[in-house]
């Protein structure tokens, strides 16, 4: 039975234990920089890979999760851009619903392409409530699904999606800056969302020092990922590594 992420961050939400999720793009890695990625992974902390891109021009993806399973223990969840990105070798996949905008397709014609897939699989689904912040320039996600993402000063617009979110029965929320964003969502929609639902909110984008690892830990957000600045810097995996497990640990010393 796959690692179950669901029950796992459901429960830290109530504790305040932080996640940290590594992105792993397959148009961005060869066989030589994933299997690099997978050992940095391995010996620092890293609860999971999320695996996928909003553009995918190569066949890189099946290989990269293969490679993931044979050489790491760490669940694969897929962060698909659309429903011909399903793989059966992986552990679990973030059934995106993207709230921020509105375009049909990916508010439910992807999903009723997906479903009998899916049904059929054992993949994990996770209903995730995925909106799409800007975060200073237009990123290819908001290009590619042809929609516009919330303005980056309005965390009123962001809490009251993601209630609209959870009560339609999503269990994730995803804030998300666009990979190699300007700047990160800021703390102060961070929180709005945390404050306005119980369910785990991811927050990614534009993650590239730990001070800005730091401050979304601090305003709430349940789960860090990164994935451009890994790319650049693999040493940056054991920075942010390090910054939760810090802030983890400081949760211990108080319990
Ligand atoms: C993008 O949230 C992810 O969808 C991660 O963003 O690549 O900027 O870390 P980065």
């Amino acid at each position: 039975m796959p690692f179950n992420i669901l029950r796992e961050t459901q429960q830290t939400r109530r504790t305040g234990r932080k996640h940290f999720a590594v992105l792993l793009d397959p148009d961005n890695l060869d066989e030589a920089s994933c299997l690099q990625l997978l050992h940095l992974s391995e010996a620092s902390h890293v609860d999971f890979f999320f695996v996928g891109g909003s553009l995918i021009t190569t066949e890189n993806q099946a290989t990269i999760v293969q490679l993931i399973k044979q050489h790491s223990r760490i669940p694969v969840i897929l962060f698909p851009s659309n429903s011909l990105h399903i793989d059966k070798q992986a552990d679990g996949i973030l059934l995106l619903s993207l709230i921020s905008g509105r375009n049909p397709d990916f508010l439910i014609g992807q999903h009723v392409l997906s479903a009998p897939i899916l049904k059929a699989s054992n993949l994990h689904v996770y209903p995730t409530g995925y909106m799409l912040v800007d975060c200073g320039r237009q990123t290819t996600a908001s290009y590619m699904s042809g929609t516009t993402p919330i303005p980056y000063d309005k965390p009123t617009i962001a809490s009251c999606t993601a209630m609209a979110g959870e009560l339609l029965g999503l269990k994730y929320m995803y804030l998300d800056g666009g990979s190699g964003a300007a700047k990160p969502v800021s703390a102060e929609m961070i929180t709005a969302v945390c404050e306005a639902v119980d369910v785990p909110v991811i927050v990614g984008g534009g993650i590239n020092t730990a001070e800005k690892a730091k401050a979304a830990l601090e305003a709430g957000a349940d789960v860090l990922v990164v994935g451009n600045h890994i790319e650049k810097n693999p040493g940056f995996l054991a920075e942010v590594s390090s910054v939760v497990n810090s802030y983890n640990l400081t949760l211990d010393v108080h319990r």
